[in-house]
């Protein structure tokens, strides 16, 4: 069920219980800011998560609140990740959902990073 992006962070949401530790990921990279990891339901052969460290429901709330420091961490780590993973000759994917008509699932932002694949054209 999408989620409405404008409701208060929900500390009980599954990347923020991930982010404690309290459930298992398979983790490709972290720092001080990200943690990225595969994700559970791959739609490419290459389709992992990253997410920031702090409480922020979506892109919106993130670019909205967080200290320049941690949006400057967290897109470098974006671009870290997939620079590691070998992506950037064949290219790659990013995509964040923001709220219901996107289909933002779980909510706490999140990036995807898909590739390994040709990706067809951008959904609108
Ligand atoms: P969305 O942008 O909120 O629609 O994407 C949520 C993604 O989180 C989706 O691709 C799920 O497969 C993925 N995911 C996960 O990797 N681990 C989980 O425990 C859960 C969802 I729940």
């Amino acid at each position: 069920m999408p989620i409405d992006a404008t409701l208060p962070y929900d500390e009980s949401n599954i990347f923020a219980r991930i982010l404690r530790g309290e459930l298992p990921c398979k983790k490709v990279y972290e720092d001080d800011h990200a943690l990225a990891f595969h994700d559970i339901n791959p739609q490419a052969p290459q389709h992992i998560l990253v997410i920031p460290k702090g409480a922020y429901v979506s892109w919106d709330d993130f670019s909205a609140r967080a200290e320049d420091a941690e949006i400057a961490g967290f897109v470098r780590a974006v671009g870290h990740v997939a620079r590691e993973a070998g992506l950037v000759t064949d290219g790659y994917r990013l995509l964040a959902n923001i709220g219901r008509e996107s289909g933002q699932e779980v909510p706490h932002l999140h990036v995807h990073i898909f590739a390994g694949r040709p990706l067809g054209p951008m959904l609108a």
